[in-house]
């Protein structure tokens, strides 16, 4: 799907704002036609979760109805009219004017209607119901026994299957998306190199199959134009390659042509680039990669999951000043908004599905896996664009030593595929050597808590059986291999001459002494720290306050010593 533009065909209006709110407690709310509208409401902000806006609203996870009214100017009468919501957790059903639009399942990715027919010219009613329960049957998962535990056998509360809060709510823009009927519905980009060509290939896909269409990429000093049907071709010669530390970015055109005048354009950035497996290395622009990083969330106080920009720049900013090159979207697909600074600020993105917290009997297990597949399409379709992804991740630590597991990861690996041959696919797990999806994915993630969750409080001894593992494993799958979370919690402020667990020292030396062992193997290509920030999580006795303490930063953003540690090896190489 295209991230909205404003130019001379295409128009977007931004719906966020306050809105109405009303929890539906008793979930009669459909029965009462509250898709009409409904009284008792209070003010809202959208785009952020609802959990923290309100005294009264933190584990409530909806039933709730989002109301609001906006007007529009007679202009846009023609052309198609996308009501665009760009995440909403967790379904969602939308009514404009009094008339059912759709309904829609899944959070962290964008979905939309074409409303032409049901807007009008001045005040518009928009309802939206939003349920953000958890139930065995979604993606993540929740309310079932297959997550952890705490230590006492109960249920995290809220019961997700998964360490992070169940935010819920409208927590993306909602926007309405003018474009041209038979518009340009999607531009698809792969950059090829030879010796020092670069070949860009654009595929157009046009609302009308009668379009022609035209390209023009430029910047740098170069410009070039091509013409024809869906798909063309621009050569590069002596292209300026994305990368890390030089993000160079073209500007690609695209212009939809009818009877010889221009009725659609679209502009996206392009950064030339390759990403590829080459046996134990992970190359981009054919040369070794080694990524530096972390695993993060989208969390901040009082806006939960919602999108506040500032706070994008800022981890973009704290990456940098740690010497990070590359994060993974951890456990969904974070913002577009984010996707596009990695673009910009050349940092290195695994992609990540939402799928976390997977296992693998019923119930739900068939409607899992459908989810999961659209998903992996989803995301594959919003974000193939973009330079920094050089990653797909299927799924983050599923319980997938169960008998199911491996067909259902070839399944997802080869929808992934299919849609993109050009990227690496992969799943992030905690099962090392029992990992089935190894067998066939193209990098070998590795979750491993070493010296904190095993052998809790012996560094040494954690980091030795991790060396050992690492070995078994590279037998096992002789495949790069990229530690994606290592770590420990960390409460600021907290002191202790020879390290201990919780203490800023025992968090600063586990990362150093890890780092020391993945640096040892040749055959290790990334070292990602669980968590950039501290972040909040159900409520369970590993959890202090509510929240997951792994962060180098707190929640608010301020360095702990790990982060210092980080930045003294990082900036280093
Ligand atoms: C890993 C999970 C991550 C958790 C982390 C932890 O992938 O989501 O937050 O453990 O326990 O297993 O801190």
């Amino acid at each position: 799907m295209l991230s909205p533009r404003t130019n001379e065909f295409r128009q977007v209006f931004d719906l966020s704002g306050f809105w109405d709110v009303r929890f539906d407690h008793e979930d009669h709310g459909q029965a009462e036609g509250w898709s009409e509208g409904f009284d008792g409401g209070r003010p809202i902000a959208v785009p952020a979760s609802w959990n923290d806006q309100f005294a009264d609203g933190r584990d409530f996870l909806g039933p709730a109805w989002y109301k609001s009214t906006f007007a529009l100017p007679q202009v846009w009468r023609e052309g198609q009219a996308f009501l665009r919501f760009d995440s909403v957790n967790y379904l969602t059903k939308v009514w404009l004017n009094g008339k059912e639009v759709g309904d829609h399942e899944g959070g962290h990715l964008p979905f939309q209607w074409d409303t032409a027919g049901l807007l009008i010219a001045g005040e518009n009613s928009l309802v939206v119901r939003v349920d953000g329960r958890l139930a065995p049957d979604r993606v993540p998962p929740g309310n079932v026994h297959a997550g952890p535990p705490d230590s006492f056998g109960n249920l995290l509360y809220p019961p997700a299957a998964f360490d992070f809060f169940p935010f819920c709510g409208i927590q993306r823009p909602v926007r309405i998306c003018f474009v041209p009927r038979g518009a340009i519905e999607d531009v698809a980009v792969e950059t090829l190199l030879e010796k020092n060509v670069a070949r860009v290939r654009i595929r157009v896909r046009c609302g009308n199959p009668a379009a022609s269409v035209r390209a023009r990429l430029s910047g740098f000093g170069f410009q070039s134009v091509a013409q024809g049907a869906e798909e063309l071709e621009i050569s590069v010669p002596n292209p300026n390659l994305w990368a890390p530390g030089t993000p160079a970015l073209y500007t690609l055109t695209v212009e939809q042509l009818e009877a010889g005048s221009v009725v659609d354009r679209y502009t996206l950035p392009v950064g030339i680039r390759t990403v590829a497996v080459d046996g134990e290395a992970l190359l981009l622009n054919g040369k070794p990669l080694y990524l530096k990083g972390f695993g993060r969330h989208e969390d901040f106080p009082v806006v939960g999951r919602g999108l506040l920009p500032p706070v994008i720049v800022k981890d973009f900013s704290l990456m940098e000043w740690v010497g990070a090159n590359s994060f993974r979207t951890t456990h969904y697909p974070y913002s577009e908004q984010m996707m596009d600074l990695a673009d910009r600020l050349g940092f290195l993105v695994i992609d990540e599905t939402p799928a976390v917290g997977l296992f693998f009997q019923d119930p739900g297990l068939k409607r899992r896996l459908e989810l999961c597949r659209s998903f992996v399409r989803q995301l594959i379709d919003r974000d193939k664009n973009h330079a920094s992804v050089i990653a797909w991740s299927l799924a983050n630590e599923p319980h997938s030593d169960r008998p199911g597991a491996a067909e259902f990861f070839r399944d997802l690996y080869d929808t992934a595929k299919a849609l993109d041959s050009s990227r690496p696919v992969t799943v992030v797990s905690y099962l090392g050597v029992n990992e089935k999806a190894f067998e066939f994915c193209d990098l070998v993630c590795l979750n491993r808590y070493e010296g904190w969750y095993t052998r809790s409080g012996r560094i040494s001894d954690g980091c030795a059986k991790l060396s050992e593992e690492l070995d078994r494993l590279h037998e096992a799958f002789p495949k790069p291999v990229i530690m994606t979370e290592f770590g420990a919690d960390t409460i600021a402020g907290n002191h202790a001459v020879e390290p201990e667990m919780f203490s800023e020292e025992y968090q600063a030396e586990l990362l150093k002494r890890t780092i020391e062992v993945l640096r040892s193997k040749p055959f290790v290509v990334g070292e990602h720290v669980w968590n950039l920030c501290d972040f909040k999580t159900s409520q369970e006795v590993k959890r202090f306050g509510g929240m997951n303490l792994k962060g180098v930063f707190t929640r608010d953003r301020r360095p702990k010593m790990g982060a210092y540690t980080l930045r003294s090896i990082w900036k280093e190489r």
